[in-house]
């Protein structure tokens, strides 16, 4: 079945109670039982949910995943994966990530004893000189957010398999239509459905997508006498998915439903869109340099050709100055709304430094790159014309 169709029919059917062609919004917390233990598969809304389970299926169907499993943000669901680890375990992690990533990797897993190697995955050397006999996990985004980095997730999957570590790639820059890190070789591939997948601003979840796979036995945190360790690394995560908590409400995961029915059209122009901006940009006198891998002058444009089918809606660039120049920019568009997130119909503009890499060290965000003048753009489905105009005047005013 091709994308186009799935979006539209996997792991959707009518409900078997109503025939309702839409998903019921099953907006129960718990489920009656005939006898105690007895029930139809559902016992608890954290647990399970019908209208999570359908949004979990289809959501597999997408991204080649033996399973899926939601969460109540992209970050709880990033919580998930580091709570497979355990104090003493080692992380290689890419150097440029979502600032909120990086604060729960440093501020709140490394607290827990989880050591991290932040780490510039385009050099192959690099990451094979970080592996230690404890390195568990490596995770990664590819676009990177937001230098827009392409990592080679094929190469990189492969290094960390050599080494008996798991691999995590952050897909939410690409979406499924664009990229499937499952089918290039990684266990596991998070999305913040926050933004494409939902892809309408309303919605805060997180997804994991698992190609499930037999774990090594369990180690101290689960060998509790009383308690059987799940075998595989999708039971684990099904295991902490209900241990935990963080589970979306069955509405937002309705809502999700609904916007992934246009998932294919949507980031078909998104990306179509973003081709012509990021080439606008690249000729203004006024834009020092454009960061799109869809552009020949970007240094991962020949990877991104390998391992996606189109380039996104994401690009950040330098405007020519500093901090004064980007902030009289950001204030001047009228289209564009400056905010956090990304990924929904309508444009959004912002200033990572100040904005949604805040929570990374100024010295770290100057080392990767994250400076004053960079400006991140996530385009919309508009008009390409209509933003074009409104870049162009709001340049002209910085
Ligand atoms: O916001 P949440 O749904 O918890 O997802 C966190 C997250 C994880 N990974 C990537 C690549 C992300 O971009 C995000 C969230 N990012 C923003 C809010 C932002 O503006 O970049």
């Amino acid at each position: 079945m091709d994308f186009e169709t799935k979006v539209i029919h996997a792991g959707v059917e009518p409900d078997p109670l109503t025939g309702a062609v839409m998903t019921p919004i099953y907006q129960t917390s718990t489920y009656a039982q005939e006898s105690p233990g007895h029930h139809r598969g559902y016992e608890y809304s954290r647990t399970d949910n019908p209208t999570r389970t359908v949004l979990q299926t289809q959501l597999a169907e997408l991204e080649s995943a033996t399973h899926t499993l939601v969460f109540s943000s992209g970050l709880a669901s990033i919580d998930a994966v580091l709570n497979l680890l355990q104090a003493g375990d080692h992380v290689i992690a890419g150097d440029d990530l979502y600032g909120g990533t990086y604060r729960v990797f440093d501020k709140v897993a490394a607290h827990r004893g989880i050591a991290f190697s932040f780490v510039d995955l385009r050099d192959e050397a690099k990451l094979r000189q970080a592996f230690t006999q404890s390195t568990k996990l490596v995770w990664f985004e590819s676009p990177t957010n937001p230098m827009m980095n392409v990592i080679d997730i094929r190469s990189v999957t492969q290094i960390a398999r050599e080494h008996g570590a798991l691999s995590a790639v952050d897909n939410t820059f690409m979406s499924p239509y664009f990229q499937r890190p499952l089918e290039l070789g990684a266990d596991i591939s998070m999305h913040s459905m926050t933004k494409y997948l939902n892809g309408h601003s309303d919605v805060v979840m997180g997804a994991l997508m698992i190609r499930d796979k037999e774990m090594k036995s369990p180690r101290k945190v689960w060998s509790d006498p009383d308690f059987s360790a799940p075998k595989t690394l999708y039971a684990r995560l099904k295991f902490l998915q209900n241990a935990i908590g963080a589970t979306p409400g069955p509405f937002d995961c309705f809502l999700v439903l609904r916007g992934i029915k246009t998932l294919a059209v949507r980031m078909q122009r998104h990306a179509e869109n973003a081709g012509h901006i990021a080439r606008f940009l690249e000729s203004h006198p006024k834009v020092e340099r454009v960061l799109y891998p869809g552009l020949e002058s970007h240094p991962g444009h020949a990877i991104a050709e390998r391992q996606t089918s189109g380039f996104g809606g994401m690009m950040t660039f330098f405007i020519r100055g500093g901090l004064p120049e980007a902030r009289k920019f950001l204030e001047n568009v009228k289209l564009f709304t400056l905010a956090e997130s990304l990924g929904g119909v309508e444009s959004l503009i912002e200033h990572p430094a100040i904005m949604t890499h805040a929570s990374i060290p100024a010295e770290k965000r100057r080392e990767i790159g994250i400076l004053d003048n960079l400006v991140r753009v996530s385009v919309g489905i508009e008009s390409a014309n209509d933003l074009i105009a409104d870049l162009d005047q709001a340049l002209a005013k910085a």
